[in-house]
């Protein structure tokens, strides 16, 4: 007999509405969830078909311990004493940095991986954490910490009031409107804007599926936004363009801002980012004069050397101009959590990465820098590591300098669904659980849709009796290091006394998990209409329930920073700006004459949906795009095989001419190349295309982001 359950897709924020139809424990189909009030316009053949990854053929059934090059079954008893006897030892020996952890983007779409692992590792003390965000969003938590006083506090963009979209760095059409917001169905909307009059314009190395659809397309030099958009800050500040009440009353720094574009050129900005300057004097001038209007940044724009700079650019537009908490700008939404003044009570201790010296940034270092962490010898180096939801040799820079590094670990732990490029060289697998198989109240994201908006992410299946969510992988650990979770003396004894409870009493919700943060955290909510959100609310709306209006207003209340105004000029990154124009205009350097991009697909989640039999049916790989005059140059011809490469690694692929990308650029799409194994069946491993990041140096960074190079590094090109 089938039933239906109601849920929503946890692979990108767009949380996509879901109807699951379930038969026995088997999920016979995926739809939209048309009943769902706010999200399911977006749904997508990767919310469709993740039922596939569910029933992966290769997928990791229990823990599995690597015995010579194979791997052999374990029981989790075994696989958490062990590893927590090793680690134990390696702590005793040589301190808590001994231990290392790497979490992926996945962890950040259940709500109780990050805080149980944070939990674990408090517990053991280690600093060493390295995290996904300088591959992706650190940009924008270093300039929300700067300039408004949280590393949390994202503006969501108020589409449907919006007469001048200025996309930079995004394609909402393939990756959907979300980043650290979510609007959903955000491109459709911006659309329905444009039929009403609005303009769209779009910043982007690239032609792609969204510029298609632009009013105006600007072919930006990659990496060159934070010119192009200090350009237009100069234009608006030095024609008097700007919102005067909003420079003078919502923001600081304004004048620093005037002083710094004062000693910057035109031509010279026009010329870097190889825009020409009556566009930019064009654009500026139309978004400055537009009744409603917003400048969006993602991950086109943090990817690079000098991606804060950018990012902090685009939120000044939106600054000066008086776009922040006005319709058709940039709104704070208090959701029904206040989860800025939640991460306010967590007082991490700051730390620096031992052999560059470098803090955290959102709370974990940079992924350019474990490589070295790992292999150099001395007090604080990394023995043991563990993976969580993470594929960084793919999807972090020079895939293959921490290949190697990873080989030499003494113990290495990957929680995940099937072992994948990065897990290659594990010591243990633990097998984890489908966020179809888990409930999920994605409260800490509730700030950043663009309504308040709640929906409990039932499970629609139950998970294969050997998987284990993370938290429960992370409060074993705990205890059986003997250490004590969040740091708390006693609750591990606590934690404990709940598990005999249940235990004896056959009532599982009584052992201490997720579920009583949850229930807390709706507990404590905002008011709607005068009266709190009541948990059997939650139960009693399985399609997700939209809690009252878009509102203004909430974005002054939100500020943290000391004076509760916006910072417009924070000293480092005008300092930075300042280093930037004083560098020469951007030259490829010998050899390596290509700048090389990157894209999403549609039917690809980063690196780990591309094996997948419903997404790829025919052609599955990646190519190199070339314009076709640089391809002329080089005598290469559509369909040629060719040899790209840089100086840390050269990859195969085949050509394809286009004019999508500019002159000089060359694409290369992100997320393949990762091998799958088989360490159940013992077949060889399955791959698709090749890994684009092993071309990437991961020296260079923005030094405020710690963000490497994904996106405009260089690249030679030669037929093979
Ligand atoms: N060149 C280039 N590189 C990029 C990007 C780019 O645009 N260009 N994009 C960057 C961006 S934005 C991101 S977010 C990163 C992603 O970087 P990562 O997060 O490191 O890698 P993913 O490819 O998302 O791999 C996620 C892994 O988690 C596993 N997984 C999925 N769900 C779960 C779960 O619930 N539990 C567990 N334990 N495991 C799970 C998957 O099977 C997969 O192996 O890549 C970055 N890399
Ligand atoms: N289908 C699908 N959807 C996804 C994901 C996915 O993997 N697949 N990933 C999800 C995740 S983790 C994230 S973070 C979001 C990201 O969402 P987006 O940031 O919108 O990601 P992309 O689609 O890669 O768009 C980035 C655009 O930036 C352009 N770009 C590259 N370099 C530059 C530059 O120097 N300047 C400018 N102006 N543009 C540049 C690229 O050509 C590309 O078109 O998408 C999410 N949605
Ligand atoms: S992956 Fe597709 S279905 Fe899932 S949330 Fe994103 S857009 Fe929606
Ligand atoms: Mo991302």
């Amino acid at each position: 007999m089938s039933e239906t359950v109601y849920t929503f897709c946890r692979y990108c924020l767009a949380s996509c509405g879901l109807e699951v139809t379930v038969d026995g424990n088997r999920i016979t189909k995926i739809a939209a969830d048309k009943q769902n009030p706010h999200s399911w316009q977006d749904f997508c053949a990767k919310g469709r078909t993740a039922n596939q990854l569910v029933e992966h053929p290769r997928r990791i059934l229990n823990p599995m311990r690597r015995v010579g090059d194979t791997y052999v079954e374990a029981t989790w008893d075994e696989a958490i004493a062990d590893i927590a006897a090793r680690m134990t030892a390696l702590i005793d020996a040589d301190g808590p940095d001994a231990v290392g952890v790497y979490y992926g983007n996945p962890a950040g779409f259940s709500s109780s991986n990050v805080i149980f692992m944070n939990g674990w590792l408090d517990a053991i003390g280690t600093q060493n954490r390295y995290a996904v965000g300088s591959v992706d969003q650190n940009a924008m938590h270093v300039v929300a910490q700067a300039m408004y006083g949280s590393i949390l506090m994202a503006p969501v963009s108020d589409i449907d009031n919006c007469d001048y979209f200025l996309l930079v760095g995004t394609n909402p059409a393939v990756s959907a409107w979300n980043w650290l917001e979510t609007v959903p169905a955000g491109w459709r909307r911006a659309l329905a804007r444009q039929r009403q009059g609005a303009k769209i314009v779009i910043v982007d190395p690239l032609r792609t599926e969204s510029t298609e659809k632009a009013d105006m397309h600007l072919a930006v030099r990659p990496g060159q936004d934070w010119a192009l958009l200090l350009a237009m800050v100069k234009v608006i500040l030095d024609e008097g363009l700007e919102h005067r009440q909003d420079c003078t009353e919502l923001a600081t720094g304004v004048d620093d801002l005037r002083t710094l574009v004062a000693d910057a050129d035109l031509d010279d900005l026009a010329a870097r980012c190889d825009v020409p300057r009556r566009e930019i004097e064009q654009v500026a001038r139309e978004f400055a004069a537009a009744r409603g209007a917003m400048v969006v940044t993602r991950t086109g724009v943090s990817m690079h050397v000098a991606g804060t700079v950018a990012e902090w650019l685009g939120h000044v537009l939106n600054v000066i101009t008086g776009r922040m908490d006005r319709p058709g700008g940039r709104r704070y939404e208090p959701g029904y959590v206040d989860a800025i003044r939640m991460s306010g009570m967590v007082k991490a201790k700051p730390h620096r990465s031992r052999l560059l010296g470098r803090e955290m940034v959102a709370g974990a270092h940079a992924l350019s820098e474990l490589p070295d962490e790992i292999t150099t010898a001395g007090r604080g180096q990394i023995r043991a590591m563990l993976i969580n939801c993470g594929n960084p040799v793919v999807s972090g820079p020079d895939g293959a300098r921490l290949d190697n590094a990873l080989a030499q670990l003494e113990l290495l732990v990957a929680i995940d669904f099937v072992q994948r490029e990065s897990h290659r060289h594990a010591h243990w697998l633990l097998p984890a659980v489908h966020w179809l198989e888990r409930d999920d109240l994605l409260a800490f994201t509730s700030n950043m849709h663009d309504e308040p908006y709640l929906q409990y992410g039932a499970r629609a299946v139950e998970p294969p009796p050997g998987a284990r969510e993370e938290w429960r992988i992370f409060v074993d650990l705990a205890i059986a290091m003997n250490a004590p979770l969040f740091g708390a003396k006693g609750l591990n004894g606590f934690v404990k006394a709940t598990r005999r409870l249940a235990r004896i009493t056959r009532r599982p919700a009584l052992e201490f998990g997720p579920h009583w943060i949850d229930r807390l955290v709706v507990a404590t909510g905002r008011k709607f209409n005068g009266r709190r959100i009541k948990w059997r609310d939650v139960i009693s709306h399985p399609h997700g329930m939209v809690l009252g209006p878009r509102e203004f207003g909430h974005f002054r209340n939100a500020l943290r920073t000391d004076d509760k105004k916006v910072h417009a000029a924070p000293p480092e990154f005008v300092e930075r700006a300042r280093e930037l124009l004083a560098e020469p205009r951007p030259e490829a350097p010998l050899g390596y004459p290509f700048q090389l991009a990157n894209r999403r697909r549609r039917h690809s989640m980063n690196s780990w949906l591309n094996e997948l039999p419903g997404l790829h049916p025919a052609g599955k790989g990646n190519d190199v795009v070339i314009h076709p005059k640089d391809a002329a140059d080089l005598g290469v011809s559509d369909g040629d095989l060719v040899r790209v490469f840089s100086p840390v690694g050269a990859i195969e692929l085949k050509a394809v001419l286009s004019d999508a990308p500019r002159q000089g650029v060359v694409i290369i799409d992100h997320g393949w190349g990762s091998r799958v194994f088989d360490p159940r069946g013992g077949a060889g491993p399955v791959s698709y295309g090749a890994n684009r990041n092993l071309l990437i140096d991961a020296r260079p960074v923005d030094p405020l982001s710690q963000t490497a190079t994904l996106s405009s590094s260089y690249v030679g090109v030669e037929r093979v």
